[in-house]
């Protein structure tokens, strides 16, 4: 039977405004093929969007071996980052507005030019870049018990939910990429440190993959947009007054908050 894209993104909308889990589409739907999964997601994001968000940028999730084996999906999955999503820097996570947040360390790309596939390459990710930032995505998937598998995850905006950015750079051939390091600190204790490298062997290559993916839709990658290339390390959870904390080589160090209950 034909899936009703629209459908299930209202659902998960649901699950986004009303700040609760939804049992994963794939407990009720077999065989979710992963460009149903897509279509769902291009729905979802065209109600935001049907809202008066806009789109800031866009996202891989999925691509380090750390987050692979945390979430038992072992594939790469691309997503949006809408506007509203970005926090000012030193504005606190609200856990009032999510579900069962999780943070996670990110590299993320700011954009000088456009980049459309096919044919993307790591070099072309780099003539496009004006800067890499780090930055903390919090992760909130709208799915019971934060489990799902790779269709679901897929519809779901590949859980994104907010991100800080950093403010300090460098620009693209300043450093080489795979020998960035992050230390991830939650309340101070270390739990994950991470190259670069851990991003499928480096993680310029990983925005060409978006590049590529998005041209197969007739998309692309916009100037002025940022891009995670997805978190090194496995995501922490985010409770009342956790600070996380981001040390990158060159990055800087990104630091957030959460706030409320
Ligand atoms: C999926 C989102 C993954 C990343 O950086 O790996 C992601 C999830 O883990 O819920 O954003
Ligand atoms: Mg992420």
């Amino acid at each position: 039977m034909a899936i009703d894209h629209a459908y299930w993104a209202a659902y998960l909308l649901a699950g986004i405004d009303e700040r609760r889990e939804v049992q994963a589409i794939t407990k009720q739907v077999d065989d979710l093929s992963i460009d149903d999964a897509y279509a769902i997601q291009a729905a979802l994001l065209e109600l935001q969007l049907g809202r008066g968000d806009t789109l800031a940028g866009a996202k891989l999730g999925l691509t380090s071996a750390a987050k692979q084996e945390q979430m038992g999906v072992s594939e790469p999955v691309y997503g949006w980052v809408p506007a509203a999503s970005v926090l000012d820097s030193g504005q606190p996570v609200q856990l009032g507005e999510l579900i069962h947040p999780r943070c996670e360390p990110e590299f993320v790309f700011v954009l000088a030019e456009a980049l459309s596939g096919p044919g993307v390459t790591a070099n072309d990710v780099l003539d496009a870049t004006d800067k890499i930032v780090g930055g903390i995505e919090i992760i909130d998937s709208r799915y019971e018990a934060f489990s799902f598998t790779l269709p679901d995850v897929i519809a779901d905006n590949t859980s994104a939910a907010r991100v800080i950015i950093g403010s300090a750079g460098v620009a693209p051939r300043e450093v080489d990429l795979t020998t960035l390091g992050c230390v991830f600190e939650i309340d101070g204790d270390v739990t994950g440190t991470a190259t670069g490298a851990a991003l499928l062997g480096d993680p310029a290559e990983c925005v060409a993959m978006l590049a590529n993916h998005l041209g197969k839709h007739g998309q692309e990658l916009a100037a002025g947009w940022i891009v995670m290339a997805g978190a090194a390390t496995d995501a922490r959870p985010l409770t009342a007054g956790t600070v996380a904390t981001a040390r990158y080589s060159h990055l800087g160090t990104v630091t957030v908050t959460a706030q409320g209950t």
